[in-house]
């Protein structure tokens, strides 16, 4: 996939605003034709030239360096100016506006990005990382994501096609010599590859997994009846006076979401109406927003003043909540009971005696929530994965199952290799080695203009 001959397009590259610089982007092949016309100093490639832009009543717009990236050096693959401006933004649009005059047309959203991936400078993967680093809201996830930009994931993805094949190859192989005896074919090599693979997959998916938390983030819903303290908590959790907190039952109505940073995780933190049955308008509008918060959780934390704890009102409480969330209780204000703070554990079930307001107990309850979202435990070489690349992986990782099951009593071969196959496929959308235009034209047009 290769666009020869592509029409030129130019764009703002820095954010709008003033600022010491701005910089604007073109390419395509009648960039030196506009530099030509831009200015009359004389470009070394890839060396900035300081010069005036004259526009065409012949006056000064604006003092830039001009740099040229030749073709085939360059981020997009074609030719390539980047303009240093002053970063204002009238200035900046003035400089835009004469450079469309001179023979091209504003890029579309993610236009450059999209021209380097169908180039053949970076695959859909790394075009990705380019917008997640820019979109980091954290160190690491900045980390994952110039690991990603750097080529790690897709060489996993690579190593992983490149077995496939092997593996299919082996299968087409026999399928090419159908007279041979069917015990001649060997199961237990196919066999072995066979989990080698799946191993290798499901090492990536985990890391991928991982990967994505630090990009998207870890969704927790702080959940309970009213004045269970859930406000209180979001505060400190938080670190900010964001929520109304009162001795008034019901004072929080709307969603109010914040979000914190849990050695390198972004936490967004939800806290809902007191969860109670109201025949109040205005409440049982809180209630029902604070519902669907709860069906999106990745966890919730369930505040239940201990004065009030039972069983009973803890099973009642988890009805609001899908089986499938995990959740943790949190028993609040101790302090007024005068118990210790304290963790129970019950298989997947945790429970954590604290008291919000005098912090007693916050220690257990941020040690927990660093190990359930495995901010504590991520390891070295995570790089940040979207969820459409965790989908593929699943897809590819189905497709495996399927083949493993096609390999006894008998090998089946013609199912072997269509299995495989699939799971190429799969692995091959993450890289846009296979992809439709339409899954293209989605990811580039959700990358901001002049990237
Ligand atoms: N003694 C004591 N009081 C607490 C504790 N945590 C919260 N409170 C008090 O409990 C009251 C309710 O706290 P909020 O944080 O507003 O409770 P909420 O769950 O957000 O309540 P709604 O918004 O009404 O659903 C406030 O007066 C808090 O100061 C605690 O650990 N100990
Ligand atoms: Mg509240």
């Amino acid at each position: 996939m290769t666009i020869k001959n592509s029409d030129t397009i130019a764009a703002i590259a820095t954010p709008r605003g003033n600022a010491g610089v701005g910089v604007i982007r073109v390419s395509g092949s009648g960039t030196s034709n506009i530099m030509r016309r831009l200015s009359s100093a004389r470009l070394e490639p890839r060396t900035a030239t300081l010069t005036g832009i004259i526009d065409h009543q012949q006056h000064l717009i604006d003092q830039v360096l001009l740099i040229f990236f030749p073709a085939p050096h360059s981020f997009t693959g074609e030719d390539v100016l980047e303009i240093q401006g002053h970063g204002g933004t009238v200035v900046l649009d003035m400089l835009l506006e004469h450079v469309l005059s001179l023979g091209c047309r504003q890029a579309r959203a993610g236009e450059f990005s999209e021209r380097a991936f169908l180039n053949g400078k970076i695959d859909l993967a790394q075009a990705e990382a380019i917008a997640d680093v820019i979109e980091s809201q954290t160190r690491s996830a900045v980390r994952g994501a110039m690991r990603s930009l750097q080529g790690d994931f897709s060489k996993a993805i690579h190593q992983l096609v490149d077995n496939l094949i092997h593996l299919r190859m082996l299968a087409e192989a026999h399928m090419d010599f159908p007279d041979e005896e069917i015990d001649e074919i060997p199961s237990m090599e196919f066999e072995q590859k066979l989990i080698a693979l799946q191993r290798e997959l499901n090492k990536l998916h985990e890391i991928a997994n991982q990967g994505n938390l630090l990009r998207d983030g870890f969704h927790l819903v702080l959940a309970g009846r009213p004045n269970a303290g859930k406000s209180s908590l979001l505060n400190v959790l938080t670190k900010n006076d964001t929520a109304i907190v009162s001795d008034q039952a019901g004072t929080t109505r709307d969603i109010i979401r914040d979000r914190l940073d849990l050695d390198g995780i972004v936490i967004d933190v939800t806290d809902t109406a007191g969860l109670r049955k109201t025949t109040d308008v205005i409440e049982s509008e809180g209630v029902r927003r604070a519902r669907k918060e709860l069906a999106k959780a990745d966890r919730v934390l369930l505040l239940i003043d201990e004065a009030e704890y039972d069983r009973d009102v803890r099973d009642e409480l988890l009805e609001y909540i899908a089986d499938e969330t995990p959740v943790t209780i949190l028993r609040n204000k101790i302090d007024l009971v005068e118990k210790k703070s304290k963790v129970i554990s019950e298989g997947d079930q945790c429970e954590i005696m604290l008291s919000v307001k005098t912090g007693t107990g916050l220690d257990l309850m941020f040690q927990h929530l660093r190990e359930v979202t495995s901010a504590e435990s991520l390891p070295e070489g995570v790089f940040t994965a979207r969820r459409r690349h965790i989908e593929a992986l699943q897809k590819a990782k189905n497709a495996l199952s399927n083949a493993a099951q096609n390999l006894s009593p008998v090998v089946q071969l013609e199912l072997l290799a269509e299995d495989c196959r699939q799971a190429q496929n799969s692995l091959n959308e993450i890289t846009g080695e296979f992809s439709s235009e339409d899954l293209l034209g989605r990811i580039f047009s959700s990358f901001c203009i002049g990237k």
